[in-house]
């Protein structure tokens, strides 16, 4: 749903600027440095791009989905590692409280997550729970007015930096299912956490990710979210319902600079006497590329503005993340394959995208998990 198209066309030509003079041409530096700028990361803020899809009685631009997915397209058309930053506070770092939380809660932190005055981070993933996520072992214990946290989260986006955790642990040992899981919200400097070493990644530079470790961590029992035990599995499938079609819309925005970058060079490059471009294995590469880019923008667009129109959307966002994750490694294999010799080499862009997107198949829910979904709920839907 579209709210006021004028005001969202200023939104996205703003920053599709942004993204053409600040982060495109910093994206060297940002592999290189693996680090956001810091006058970058303070000129998003100022953008507001914290606080896209957060409400705006808590100080966002309360993004409907299908806004949010033009915005996330557009914001695809640069490195991943930029998105991150910003991604997860108007995503999987606030939405389980946006979804979820009570009141004093959303009060409480979602303002400061809108401004990106604070950034956070969702712990689901452990050592021995990844797409298994019902399986978690990290345990909640009540204590009074407290809950005790004990346990290992892995692979945590924005864990080295995070000043809030969104956090999912068993407060029902004897439940070892996903009934016994409630999740909790918890401050970067609550005694009792502590964050492994950055881990070494495979491309995403200046995104970082590590362990967060619980050790006696005590955490007020008002910050269980919701306010109540057992919820936690729930709330973490909602938040990546929704998270899976911003992912989606990523991918396609990336496929989308991926077509450009491969018609450019395919134009200036020659060989056999002609522009790359002028050859037809060439040209089936790229319209290929360019074909299922649409496919992809015209999935998630679809997808979203069911949401918006209240449809429960959880199969059609896993198909959205199956298939344009899939995608953009397609495209991405191909942009390297247009470019040649060159297309392997770290001076352009396409070797950095190509590892980039790897990434887009396993997190938020591998292709394998999102078919188990799509097949699941078909089932369920035909019984
Ligand atoms: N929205 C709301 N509730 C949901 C839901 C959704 N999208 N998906 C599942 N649930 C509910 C179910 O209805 C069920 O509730 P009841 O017990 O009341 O019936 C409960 O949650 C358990 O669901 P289910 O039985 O389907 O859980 P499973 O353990 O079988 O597995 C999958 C569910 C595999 C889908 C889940 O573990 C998953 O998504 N794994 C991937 C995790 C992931 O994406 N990790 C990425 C890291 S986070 S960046």
């Amino acid at each position: 749903m579209i709210r006021d198209q004028e005001l969202l066309d200023q939104l996205l030509d703003t920053l599709a600027r942004f993204v053409r003079e600040r982060l495109i041409p910093n994206e060297g530096r940002l592999a290189e440095e693996d680090a956001v700028p810091a006058e970058i990361l303070a000129e998003m803020k100022e953008m507001g791009v914290f606080g896209l899809s957060i409400p705006e009685e808590y100080g966002g631009l309360g993004l409907t989905m299908e806004e949010e997915a033009l915005v996330a397209m557009e914001i695809g058309k640069t490195s991943p590692a930029f998105r991150s930053i910003f991604g997860t506070n108007n995503g999987i770092g606030a939405q389980g409280i946006l979804i979820d939380g009570t009141p004093e809660q959303k009060t409480r932190y979602v303002p400061r997550l809108a401004t990106g005055e604070i950034i956070s981070a969702f712990c689901l993933t452990e050592p021995d729970s990844g797409s298994d996520a019902a399986s978690l072992r990290t345990t909640a214990i009540r204590d009074g007015d407290y809950y005790v946290l004990n346990g290992t989260k892995r692979f945590i986006t924005n864990g080295p930096e995070a000043d809030l955790f969104t956090v999912m642990a068993r407060t029902d040992p004897d439940d070892k299912g996903a009934g016994g899981i409630s999740a909790f919200i918890v401050e970067g400097d609550t005694p009792g956490i502590r964050r492994g070493l950055a881990d070494k990644k495979m491309g995403q530079k200046g995104a970082h990710t590590c362990d967060i470790i619980f050790d006696d961590c005590r955490v007020p029992a008002e910050n269980i979210i919701g306010g109540r035990e057992g919820q936690g599995f729930k709330t973490a499938m909602k938040v990546l319902d929704r998270g899976r079609l911003h992912i989606s819309a990523v991918c396609v925005g990336v496929a989308e600079r991926l077509v450009e970058e491969s018609l450019a060079f395919a134009m200036e490059r020659k060989q056999f006497g002609a522009a790359l471009s002028e050859h037809q294995l060439v040209q089936a590469m790229l319209a290929d590329s360019k074909t299922e880019a649409y496919a992809g923008r015209a999935m998630v667009m679809d997808a979203a503005r069911r949401k918006d129109d209240g449809e429960n959307v959880s199969t059609l966002a896993s198909c959205a993340k199956l298939f344009c994750a899939e995608m953009v490694g397609r495209v991405a294999d191909r942009a390297v394959q247009v470019h040649g010799g060159s297309g392997y080499m770290a001076e352009y862009a396409v070797e950095r995208f190509y590892r980039d997107v790897r990434l887009f198949r396993i997190y938020e829910g591998t292709t394998q998990i999102q078919q188990l979904v799509i097949a699941r709920n078909m089932v369920r839907e035909a019984q």
